[in-house]
């Protein structure tokens, strides 16, 4: 494959592009644990390309799904019509997501997912004769996606300031990142399950029946990785219970075995009453997104809907036949290779290399769960980032793919890793750290 000779015309996405032209970095292939660069390098991608690539790369039975799509059925609409796909991959995931979320609303991508999650709440709120609940709850730092409804319960500063006033009637929980107590815990923090009860002190402010939904990331992935402190989500689940607000896990990151089970609810124990997902849905090889959600929800929709049509929302590739093909062929992979299962192998594996570097030049925390993990570095002096930024093209021209989230360096690979690539991430990564101011 040839370089592309010409970089202006495209304005990439969350990407410095002035200095990305100047000093690009191309990938051309990609299979299994790796990458391949456009002067013929394999990188190791310690991120799962953007956490998504979860059963690693180029796999074939995806491509023959895919393919075999392609010809049998390329499009449908999903207005109306119906294709079997799409309702085996809803029961599909109905078997995977937890106890009673047994129905399954498609979309295209993370922030159509989470915009979807939060418009089926409004709706089902007013549904079921609550039409007064429509304030929506975030928490600071929290990475929703970028569509207006995501931005508006997010809270990644730069994500919300440039776009003028968004969503009124929206509020925020504080984020859990507490260092000054929590620094280099091994998996979730000791501290910070009181943070929860700030659901209360809003709950105080507004009152319960304006209070449609809370959401949040079971774990903050695009902030930095702030695993939640011990009996933060009981503790959560409790007070949206208690209030009779709806709790929606944001499950973008976190689903599909990043923690070693289908979903961040199996593995934290609690069962939120709608989760949002897309990414490994298809090991993104076809854009995807899904909202889950509880039967009560989907069934009281039903039966006090006020229109033939219950929910008055859609995308004209919701379900796309080539993105469900993908989906099948992704849990067949996932189920008949165990990678949840070997994603729980590796997860003390990943906590034991990434806290051992420990008193690595820059490092000031250390942050781990299942397949991510997180190093922190203090930032240089009035240069916010630009210190992870310089890590990670270096660590990009030693071999290694890894996320800069500010001064975090996020590794999540995919869940194929083994013991050998582990120890290579993070020998890469220190010998990186070492060679940048
Ligand atoms: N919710 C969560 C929790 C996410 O992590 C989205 C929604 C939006 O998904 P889409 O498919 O619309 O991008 C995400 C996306 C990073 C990074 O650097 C993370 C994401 C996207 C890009 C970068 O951590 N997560």
């Amino acid at each position: 494959m040839s370089k592309p000779n010409n970089l202006e015309s495209l304005w990439m996405p969350f990407t410095p592009n002035k200095a990305f032209k100047k000093d690009p970095r191309i990938i051309i292939g990609a299979k299994d644990m790796h990458f391949i660069s456009d002067d013929n390098r394999e990188i190791l991608d310690g991120t799962a390309g953007l956490w998504c690539v979860n059963a690693g790369h180029g796999r074939k039975k995806i491509q023959e799904a895919v393919a075999e799509q392609l010809e049998t059925l390329d499009y449908s609409p999903p207005f109306q019509f119906g294709h079997p796909k799409q309702f085996e991959l809803a029961n599909r995931l109905a078997e995977i997501f937890p106890e009673g979320m047994n129905h399954v609303f498609f979309s295209n991508s993370g922030s159509e997912a989470v915009d979807s999650a939060l418009k089926i709440a409004l709706a089902y709120q007013r549904a079921r004769g609550h039409s007064s609940k429509t304030r929506l709850i975030g928490r600071e730092r929290g990475y929703h996606g970028v569509g207006f409804g995501g931005i508006s319960v997010g809270g990644m500063v730069k994500n919300r300031m440039y776009f003028g006033s968004m969503l009124s009637g929206v509020d925020h929980l504080r984020h859990t990142h507490n260092p000054a107590v929590n620094a280099y815990s091994h998996g979730q923090p000791e501290y910070g399950a009181e943070l929860a009860d700030d659901l209360e002190r809003l709950v105080q402010l507004h009152d319960a029946s304006t209070i449609a939904a809370v959401i949040v990331e079971p774990i903050a992935g695009s902030t930095g990785v702030l695993p939640p402190p011990k009996g933060y989500l009981e503790r959560l689940r409790e007070i949206c219970t208690k209030h009779d607000i709806l709790l929606i896990f944001d499950e973008v990151i976190s689903a599909f075995g990043r923690l070693g089970k289908a979903t961040g609810s199996e593995y934290f124990g609690i069962i939120p009453d709608i989760i949002s997902c897309a990414k490994g849905i298809t090991n993104a090889t076809i854009p995807m997104g899904a909202t889950i959600v509880q039967d009560y929800i989907y069934e009281s929709m039903l039966e006090n809907a006020d229109a033939p049509i219950e929910l008055f929302h859609g995308y004209t590739y919701s379900g796309h036949p080539v993105a469900c093909a993908a989906a099948l062929a992704t849990i067949d992979i996932y189920q008949d290779e165990g990678l949840f299962e070997n994603a729980a192998k590796m997860a003390p594996l990943i906590q034991q290399a990434a806290h051992s570097l420990k008193g690595t030049k820059h490092i000031i925390d250390i942050r781990n769960l299942g397949v991510i993990a997180a190093l922190e570095l203090e930032p240089r002096d009035k240069a916010i980032g630009a210190r992870g930024f310089d890590v990670m093209k270096k660590a990009w021209d030693l071999g290694l793919m890894v996320r800069a989230n500010g001064d975090t360096l996020a590794f999540s690979p995919p869940l194929i890793v083994n013991e050998g690539q582990i120890d290579q991430m993070f020998t890469t990564i220190k010998k990186a750290l070492e060679q940048v101011n």
